[in-house]
């Protein structure tokens, strides 16, 4: 054989061999952004996957978190993942509606009960039915992380029944189901970036806003607001979004990694945020923050006075959608 087609034929045979172990996992640092600060339980999560990830990819993967919007507000990091020029979000699902509007489900008012409910839709078939959805529209969804039942703060007064929101000017994520549970119950609803939220709040130009009692906690809203009622109105989880189009350039090993990590960060996630929830809670109420529990029959009262928003939006997030989840919640109830 011709000497210098041997030497080639070897080249291209050691290439094919190295090549595929060399491209499997590469140097990379992923930027991951969000709203809340580092002291939310999103930091540890992000810690803990940034750990799973070193042992994994023997050092080569990483991820460098921005905290309170310094990437932009939850809405258009996202879409910056769906163009391929930023790399990963944790977001809320309700800003997203605008781009997947089968995410509206999530805010009907009252829909979970409590954590392991959510848990068990959000890791089971529904959860991974609405990735499917989310693929399509340029976002992979690594896992659903948590931000935790919402509760209602306010500067004006106690709301002990839903008359209590009459008037009241609160802020409401953007989309048009928060917007319409809250004028339902009489309040002047405000949609607006979880990131102007603390300003609008300090200088007046809203009087309320609604989060678990975690990130009513590291966003220091307490500064800034008077009372706090416990309404568990909803719990609009946290998704791990990471861009489709670069997700494509990634390897299998390299992927298969992202995910595995994502769900070691998930579990540390929520472990973290369902501790700190109590803790949370006794400091707000330590600096000065009146809270006040719903009582049984106003739970009630709200409930029912909520039920016309799932009808209103059925047909924006689709009734498919609304029947899938009613289905399976209906499944895990009667377990
Ligand atoms: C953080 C947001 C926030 C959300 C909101 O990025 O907007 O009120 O609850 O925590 O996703």
């Amino acid at each position: 054989m011709n000497k210098v087609i041997f030497s080639t034929m070897t080249a291209a045979l050691a290439l094919a061999v190295a090549g595929p172990a060399i491209a499997d996992i590469q140097d990379r640092n992923f930027r991951v952004s969000n709203g809340v600060n580092e002291d939310h339980p999103v930091g540890d999560g992000i810690e803990a996957m940034n750990e799973c990830l070193a042992e994994q990819s023997d050092g080569q993967m990483e991820l460098t978190a921005f905290w309170g919007s310094a990437l932009g507000d939850d809405l258009e990091a996202t879409q910056a993942l769906r163009s391929g020029t930023q790399e990963m979000v944790v977001t809320s699902t309700s800003p997203i509606v605008a781009i997947e509007p089968a995410l509206g489900v999530f805010d009907l008012p009252f829909l979970f009960a409590n954590a392991e409910e959510a848990d068990a839709i959000l890791d089971g078939e529904f959860g991974d039915f609405m990735n499917e959805k989310l693929e399509e529209s340029g976002l992979v969804n690594l896992a659903w992380w948590e931000n935790g039942f919402r509760n209602l703060t306010n500067s004006q007064r106690p709301v002990e029944r839903w008359e209590d929101f009459e008037g009241m000017r609160v802020r409401v994520m953007q989309n048009n189901i928060f917007l319409d549970t809250f004028e339902n119950m009489g309040a002047n609803a405000t949609p607006m970036a979880f990131g102007e939220v603390f300003t609008a709040l300090e200088t007046g130009a809203i009087d309320a806003q609604e989060n678990p009692f975690v990130t009513i906690d590291t966003s220091q809203f307490y500064e800034v607001q008077d009372y706090l009622s416990v309404t568990r109105h909803a719990y609009t989880p946290f998704m791990l979004l990471f861009s489709k189009p670069i997700w494509d350039t990634l390897s299998s090993t390299e992927q298969e990694i992202l995910r595995d990590c994502a769900i070691v960060g998930r579990d540390v996630q929520r472990s973290v945020s369902r501790e700190l929830s109590d803790e949370s809670r006794a400091k707000l109420e330590e600096v000065g923050m009146e809270i006040n529990e719903l009582s049984a029959e106003e739970q009630a009262r709200m409930r029912e006075r909520a039920q016309p928003v799932y009808e209103r939006h059925a047909d924006s997030i689709g009734q498919d959608v609304i029947d899938r989840m009613m289905s399976a919640l209906e499944e895990i109830r009667s377990e």
